[in-house]
C-alpha cells in the first residue's frame, strides 16, 4: 500500500514511487526487461490501445520499471506526472517539439548548456523556429524580446556553465501574462535544493545522467509537467518520436535517486569550503557560486532555493593558459566533462561542453576562455584542496 502522509523530503526521496512488488515483495523494483505485454484477448489488447482499459502494451509505451521511476520524481517535483528520456537531449527535444511549431519564437538564458542552444540554432531553425538567447537574469531581457509568435520561455538556472540564476517566480508571471510555456532545466540545483513547479514553471526538465543518477555510469533525462493536459501533450510527442527510456536504465536511475540527498548534502558542503577557498587564493581572479555573497544573485539564491549546491565556475589570473595548466595538473579531481556525480570533475567549457556555440555568443552569455567549471563530488575536502593546490602551484 502507497503511504498517503506526506514526508520529509530525505524520506520521500527513499520512498516514492515504489509500492513492493505485489508477487513477491522484493525491497528492490523489478527490472521489466521486455519490450512487449502480452494481452489476455483480442478485446482487450484493443481496449489497452483506446485506453479503455489501464495497463502496459509496449515498453516504448510504457513500462512498470520506467513508471517507478517517473513517479519518484514527479513526486519529488511537485508535478502531475513525469516522462523518462532515453537522455537529457532527449528531455529538451521533446519540450521543444511539443512547445514550439513551425515559424514559433522562443526565448531562452544565453548560458544554456550548449546542446540545448545549438539544437535550436541548428536543427529547429531548419523549420522556421527564430530564437533569442538572452541573459534571463534581467527580467527586462526577456520583455523586450516578446513577439506575437513567441511561444516558449526556456531558462536554465543555476545555468551551465556561468552559475547565472533567473528568478523563476518572476518568470513565471511574465510568461502567465503573455501565453507562454514556462519550462526550466532544473539539473544544477537537482529537486533537492529547487522546485520550480512550485515557483510557477509549468514543466520542469533534467539531465538523469547528473545528479538524479549520480553515479557517472548512466546517460538519461526526464521531463515533469505541472498539469494533465501539459504530461499528455509531452506523452504524446515523446512516444511518437520515440526518445523513452529502457527499462534497466530507470533501474539504475531510481537506484541512484535514492541516495541523492546525501551526495546532494555532501558535495554543497564540500562546494562551500572550496569556493571559499578559491576566493581567497592568490592565482585565482574571481569564483561564481552561488553560495557565495559575492555572487550578483546571492540574495536570489536564498529566496528560490534550499542550498547553492556544488557547481562552481571560476577564473585565473593567468587567464586562459593559466586554466588549461590547471586542468592538465590535477590528479584527483577527473578531467572529463558532465557533472554531478560521487567524483569531482572539471572541465573547460568554451573547448569543451559549450564548444558547438559560436565564440561571441558564447563571449556574450559569460562563457569565456578563462572559465574553468568544476563539479565538486562527495570526497574529503581536505583531499580535494590538496589536489587543487598542487595543481594551482604549477600555473
Ligand atoms: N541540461 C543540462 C543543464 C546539461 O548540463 C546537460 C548535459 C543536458 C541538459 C543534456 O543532458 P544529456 O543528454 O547529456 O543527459 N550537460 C553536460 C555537461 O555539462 N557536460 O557533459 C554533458
Amino acid at each position: 500500500m502507497e503511504d498517503k502522509k506526506k514526508h520529509y523530503l530525505e524520506t520521500e526521496i527513499i520512498h516514492a514511487g515504489y509500492y513492493p512488488d505485489p508477487l513477491t515483495r522484493s525491497i528492490s523494483p523489478p527490472i521489466y526487461q521486455t519490450s512487449t505485454f502480452g494481452f489476455e484477448s483480442a478485446e482487450q489488447g484493443a481496449a489497452l490501445f483506446t485506453g479503455k482499459e489501464k495497463g502496459f502494451i509496449y515498453t516504448r509505451l510504457g513500462n512498470p520499471t520506467i513508471e517507478a521511476l517517473e513517479k519518484a520524481v514527479a513526486s519529488l517535483e511537485k508535478g502531475y506526472a513525469a516522462l523518462a528520456t532515453s537522455s537529457g537531449m532527449a528531455a529538451v527535444s521533446t519540450v521543444y517539439l511539443t512547445f514550439l511549431e513551425k515559424d514559433a519564437h522562443m526565448i531562452g538564458t544565453a548560458a544554456l548548456y550548449g546542446s540545448s542552444r545549438t539544437v535550436i540554432e541548428t536543427e529547429f531553425n531548419r523549420f522556421g523556429v527564430t530564437s533569442d538567447f538572452v541573459d534571463t537574469s534581467n527580467l527586462e531581457e526577456i520583455k523586450k524580446r516578446i513577439k506575437k509568435n513567441t511561444k516558449l520561455l526556456y531558462i536554465e538556472s543555476p545555468a551551465n556553465p556561468t552559475m547565472a540564476m533567473t528568478d523563476i517566480q518572476a518568470c513565471a508571471e511574465i510568461a502567465k501574462q503573455h501565453g507562454l510555456i514556462l519550462a526550466v532545466d532544473n539539473t544544477f540545483a537537482s529537486p533537492v535544493l529547487q522546485n520550480p513547479l512550485e515557483l510557477g514553471a509549468d514543466v520542469v526538465i533534467h539531465s538523469v545522467t547528473k545528479f538524479i543518477n549520480g553515479h557517472t555510469d548512466v546517460v538519461g533525462g526526464i521531463i515533469i509537467s505541472k498539469t494533465a493536459e501539459l504530461h499528455q501533450r509531452l506523452q504524446k510527442v515523446l512516444r511518437l518520436m520515440g526518445g523513452t527510456m529502457d527499462p534497466h536504465q530507470a533501474w539504475l536511475v531510481l537506484r541512484g535517486l535514492r541516495t541523492l540527498y546525501l551526495r546532494v548534502e555532501k558535495a554543497q558542503e564540500n562546494a562551500q569550503k572550496i569556493a571559499n577557498w578559491l576566493e581567497q587564493h592568490p592565482k585565482v581572479a574571481w569564483v561564481n557560486y552561488p553560495g557565495l555573497p559575492s555572487h550578483p544573485q546571492y540574495e536570489l539564491m536564498k529566496k528560490q532555493m534550499k542550498g547553492s549546491g556544488s557547481m562552481i565556475s571560476f577564473g585565473l589570473k593567468g587567464g586562459y593558459q593559466a586554466g588549461l595548466k590547471l586542468i592538465n595538473n590535477v590528479r584527483l579531481c577527473t578531467l572529463a566533462v558532465s557533472l554531478g556525480g560521487i567524483e569531482t570533475l572539471i572541465q573547460h567549457p568554451a573547448s569543451m561542453t559549450h564548444s558547438s556555440v559560436p565564440k561571441k555568443e558564447k563571449e556574450e552569455a559569460g562563457i569565456t576562455d578563462d572559465l574553468i567549471r568544476l563539479s565538486v563530488g562527495c570526497e574529503a575536502y581536505e583531499d580535494l584542496k590538496a589536489d587543487l593546490e598542487q595543481a594551482l602551484e604549477q600555473c
